[in-house]
């Protein structure tokens, strides 16, 4: 209902009127949506068990990426591995990614997963996105992806782009070893802090991005995490390193005003019947 007013209001402006609407609208999300509060990441810090938790808060904060090495243990990441497997055998033939030897396993499908449904619950991982945030967070998007071995044109996530959304964080939870030369997710070091009035247009040119120098790599074993800011410029590098499974989890805070948050990723039905409160509104379930 609010989506549809605001279109109206758009729609029925002269054109340097609607210019300035969206002007005002994406400032209020630079200085308001988007503005962390310190006393919510002080808060953060001091509930962590993650060993060394201010160390990787304060890097992703600094640089728009960070990897955690070995965040889950042996048994854990045998668990999702067994899991990503599963999903990966009975996930629906989709030819275009068939074809670049890789299987991308959709947001639809997370509402047929506990395991991952459960661990976007995970306390350390939440509060590094929450830290980064600088309040708190919602879900906005989930998935996995496997990638064969595959040396590539660059197209699709395989090019250097931003996500379009602004301020969102993803977490990639490594379900192999990526190692640095592999297919890792590459991004530029501080280039989160860019804020990108239009969002129209988020490829960006190879050879602008080359001008930063070398970018950062999110490799490490399997087991680790890693994080990113997904306005940063990234890309993925497929190559003929080894397999790659990874699932990812993204994160907005609530209520922006100039870009829509994503439809509500499902959750597994037993899952929600676990949710606390605050779980729920992580969730984005009413
Ligand atoms: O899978 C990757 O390494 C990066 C994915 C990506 O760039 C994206 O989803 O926007």
């Amino acid at each position: 209902m609010i989506m549809e007013l605001r279109n109206i209001v758009s729609s029925s402006l002269k054109p340097a009127a609607r210019r300035a609407y969206h002007y005002v609208r994406a400032e209020y999300d630079r200085q308001v949506y988007e503005r962390p509060s310190i006393s919510y990441r002080r808060r953060i810090a001091t509930q962590a068990d993650l060993q060394g938790f201010l160390g990787f808060a304060e890097a992703l904060r600094a640089n728009g990426g960070v990897v955690v090495p070995g965040f889950f243990g042996p048994d854990r990441l045998a668990e999702m591995r067994a899991e990503f497997e599963r999903l990966v055998k009975t996930n629906p033939l989709n030819v275009e990614a068939d074809a670049e030897k890789s299987v991308h396993i959709a947001t639809a499908r997370f509402s047929e997963t506990a395991l991952f449904s459960r661990l976007l619950f995970e306390p350390d991982l939440l509060r590094l996105v929450q830290y980064y945030w600088g309040k708190p967070v919602v879900l906005n998007g989930t998935g996995g992806t496997r990638y064969e071995p595959a040396d590539l044109q660059d197209s699709g996530s395989n090019q250097w782009h931003h996500d379009g959304k602004r301020k969102q964080v993803r977490v990639f939870i490594f379900l192999s070893d990526v190692p640095e030369h592999g297919q890792c997710t590459k991004y530029i070091a501080g280039s989160h802090q860019q804020y990108r009035y239009d969002i129209s247009h988020s490829r960006l040119k190879e050879a602008d991005m080359l001008q930063f120098g070398k970018p950062a790599c999110c490799a490490g074993p399997a087991g680790s995490i890693a994080i990113i800011d997904t306005n940063c410029a990234h890309r993925a590098d497929r190559n003929t390193g080894p397999r790659r499974d990874t699932w990812n989890y993204s994160f907005r805070a609530p209520d922006p005003v100039s870009t829509d948050l994503n439809p509500v990723p499902i959750l597994h039905p037993d899952v929600v019947k676990e949710l606390n409160e605050e779980q729920r509104r992580i969730a984005r379930i009413a």
